[in-house]
């Protein structure tokens, strides 16, 4: 299937479109009207500084709707269109986004946004019919701030960036071995210690609850559910350091700057650790509004079996009581879990197979989604253990095709990850994500049956052009 010239700008593909004659061009005298609600108001705001920035009209807000204008409808009663599906009518009279909540009519616009062209020619959209909803519920990426840290402008700019694909989760990866970068009140420690080192003995930096709730308000303006992350009971060299009584000797070990893994554990037996665990989730759900907290949990290789499970165990009636929803690597997966916790596969698709039944899983298998792997055999930046991967990798797969068994109902969705140990600067962040991050949108976004990648690449190679055009460092793979 070939997507035609007009809709060229589209990605993710949407599920429906028809397009119809005629075509409408964005007035001096256009205005936006949006719904009532707080909410659908922000989505109206924010599409009216997109398009400003765009084309030079100046967009006023309207009562209602007269020919010419932009209309944003909310209609609780469209359930046809799910959780965050919209319809987009262009007509040569006016535009027209419905949606049953705000969330639907934040896509609707993204699709608005990308459809106005860019090469200074009058803001003119073919007229058309969409109607589109997302494959998965959980279209995400993930930042690892431990091993480099990225402050809180650059986690801004990431979610802007990401935001523009409809992807609608960041999972914050905020401890591991080499630092820790959230303020837990009562433990000062852990950000005066673990939050002053990095790989490499670069330097380190923590986010206060202060810049963790900035970031969390600008996610949310951006449809962006902030899943945050502490890595336990391995990984957690930065926790032991800050703190000397959850050592086995009571001594701390001294700050980690390699690259290494496996080497770190809380012990549950200890009488300090519970009460850690505990006051460190319950600082993040007090401060995330998201549904979900990621305790972790990977390659635990100093933690004996049957601690592990235990602390698995533990966290995971920590997390419930705390009324969230547990997220964990699929190393999880071996201890008996609640229907409700969501196992991320990323490297073995037998154990995440082997999950409890009616868990739920996200895909991030690393051959495809690690997005600090190598491009390809010139790229200087990336890492090589899980293949390079390439534009075509990181979009040929599907997620019902990984683990046997599991389809379309047992899958929250997909997420890609950046790991940082080798990871420096926002730039190279730019680089190793844009622009394949926006392969994973498609993959999350746009059904099976609708998606191939000799189609998919001149719509990257058109969003290519404009990441460039906005400043982004993105690699140059196609175009
Ligand atoms: C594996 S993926 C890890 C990370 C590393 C990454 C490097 C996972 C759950 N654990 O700790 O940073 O590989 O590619």
């Amino acid at each position: 299937m070939t997507t035609p010239a007009e809709l060229h700008a589209l990605l993710p593909l949407p599920q429906e479109v028809e397009l119809l004659d005629g075509s409408f061009t964005i007035g001096a005298q256009a205005h936006i009207v949006v719904p009532a609600d707080p909410v659908g108001a922000g989505v109206g705001d924010q599409l009216v500084a997109d398009l400003q920035g765009i084309c030079a009209v100046v967009l006023t807000r309207g009562a209602s709707a007269t020919p010419g204008d932009i209309e944003l409808v909310g209609a609780p009663e469209r359930t046809d269109l799910g959780d965050e599906g919209y319809q987009l009518d262009v007509r040569s009279g006016g535009v027209r986004v419905v949606a049953r909540d705000a969330h639907g009519l934040w896509n609707g616009t993204r699709t608005l946004v990308q459809l106005v062209p860019r090469d200074g020619s009058p803001p003119t959209i073919p007229a058309m019919r969409i109607v589109d909803m997302p494959r998965f519920e959980w279209r995400g990426a993930m930042l690892d701030v431990a091993r480099h840290f990225f402050n809180v402008d650059q986690v801004k700019r990431f979610i802007e960036l990401i935001a523009r694909y409809k992807l609608n989760r960041l999972h914050l990866h905020l401890t591991d071995d080499q630092g820790w970068r959230i303020e837990v009140p009562g433990w000062p420690t852990l950000t005066a210690v673990g939050g002053d080192s990095a790989v490499g003995g670069d330097m380190g930096g923590w986010f206060s609850l202060r810049d963790y709730d900035e970031i969390v308000m600008h996610a949310s303006r951006h449809f962006v559910t902030i899943v945050p992350e502490v890595d336990m009971p391995g990984h957690t060299n930065a926790a032991l350091a800050s703190v000397p009584a959850l050592n086995p000797d009571g001594v701390a070990p001294p700050s980690y700057h390699g690259k290494n893994v496996g080497f770190s554990s809380l012990h549950l037996d200890l009488p300090a650790t519970r009460g850690f665990v505990a006051d460190v989730l319950g600082t993040l759900a007090d401060h995330t509004p998201g549904p979900y907290l990621h305790v972790g949990g990977d390659e635990a290789h100093a933690t004996e079996r049957t601690q592990y499970a235990s602390f698995i165990e533990y966290v995971q009636q920590v997390v419930t009581g705390l009324g969230r929803t547990m997220v964990g690597w699929e190393e999880i997966a071996n201890v008996p879990l609640s229907e409700r916790t969501l196992v991320q596969h990323w490297l073995h698709p037998d154990v995440a197979g082997g999950s409890t039944p009616g868990t739920r899983l996200i895909m991030s298998p690393a051959r495809h989604t690690y997005l600090d792997m190598r491009h390809d055999e010139h790229d200087l930046l990336g890492r090589r253990w899980a293949g390079d991967i390439d534009i075509d990798t990181a979009y040929e797969w599907d997620p019902a095709a990984l683990v046997p068994g599991v389809c379309d109902d047992r899958i929250a969705g997909v997420e890609a990850p950046l790991w940082t140990e080798k990871v420096h600067t926002f730039r190279q962040v730019e680089h190793l994500c844009f622009p394949r991050l926006l392969c994973l949108a498609e993959v999350g976004w746009t059904n099976q049956s609708l998606r191939s990648f000799d189609d998919a690449r001149g719509r990257l190679a058109h969003q290519y052009q404009r990441l460039v055009a906005s400043g982004v460092n993105a690699a140059k793979r196609v175009g």
